[in-house]
């Protein structure tokens, strides 16, 4: 179970204003803490306000002084996206890559050159996906795509794009069937999702984010982004794993208990 750490991302008021402050002392804090809860990517995101190359620049740099972890480099821009490849110590990964025409064009040689991870949106120049089957033909051309490219299936990390429930009451399932249906038909490639859009605009938010990441490790969901800092949400997932039969002998949840990071 792979977890990126969501924290560090300028669509978060506090962060943008942190980095237009240079805020060291804050962003340090919270790369330091996202890695001691449990994160093996920390997501690093500085397209909010002006100057994102120079913030990515700084950004990267200051998160690598606190932390071991590689970086999930998160960014619309290519032109920022490859700055901050640039300063990675350890292979990153990229949030991310789409079949829309242009994103793939501009971010499928940041991938080969720069030999990293990567997450493919199931989404292509025709918007997001309204469907299963929407989601099944997008993930077929981009595995299909990357792999006919030389990138090998564990470094590709499928996001089927989950939607916010409270716009349609289907979303959830949708998600959870297309998390199934790409599992069957690719047992090599990882599975994420950013699971926090599902609860958008409804209430007592974590609640639902907590769920559902569940009922995705059930369908075979092995990556999230999320916020490690939830002790609940990190509970669960190990809990998750066990129960998904990923833990031979519950020896790591039981560790986890033992070591009082894992709690009811
Ligand atoms: N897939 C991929 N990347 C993604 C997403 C995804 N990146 C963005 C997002 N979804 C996941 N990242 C975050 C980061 C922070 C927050 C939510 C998702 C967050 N939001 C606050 C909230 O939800 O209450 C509001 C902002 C604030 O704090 O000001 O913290 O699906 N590939």
């Amino acid at each position: 179970m792979i977890v990126i750490g969501e924290l560090i991302n300028s669509t978060r008021k506090a962060i943008a204003q942190a980095i237009e402050q240079r805020d060291e002392v804050y962003l340090k804090d919270l790369a330091r803490r996202q890695v001691e809860a449990g994160a093996h990517f920390i997501d690093v995101n500085a397209a909010a306000g002006g100057n994102e190359i120079e913030n990515m620049q700084w950004l990267v740099e200051l998160v690598q002084e606190v932390v071991d972890v590689p970086l999930c480099i998160d960014s619309p821009n290519p032109a920022a996206i490859k700055v901050g490849l640039e300063l990675c110590r350890q292979k990153p990964m990229i949030n991310s890559i789409s079949a829309e025409n242009e994103r793939w064009e501009e971010v499928l040689p940041l991938v080969k050159q720069y030999k990293t991870k990567v997450i493919a949106l199931c989404m292509d120049s025709k918007g997001m996906p309204e469907s299963v089957e929407d989601r099944l033909r997008v993930a077929d051309q981009l595995v299909t795509g990357l792999t006919a490219a030389g990138i090998s299936e564990d470094d590709i990390y499928l996001d089927p794009l989950v939607k916010p429930l409270g716009v349609n009451h289907n979303f959830g399932v949708e998600i959870l069937e297309s998390t199934r249906a790409l599992r069957q038909k690719y047992p090599g490639v990882h599975l994420v999702s950013g699971l926090s859009n599902v609860s958008y605009g409804l209430p007592e938010r974590k609640l639902l984010n907590r769920v559902f990441m569940v009922m995705s490790v059930a369908m075979r969901m092995d990556a999230f982004i999320l916020d490690p800092l939830d002790q609940t949400i990190m509970s669960l997932l190990a809990a998750s794993r066990s129960l998904s039969g990923q833990d031979e002998y519950c020896m790591d949840y039981i560790a986890g208990v033992r070591a009082g990071k894992i709690k009811a």
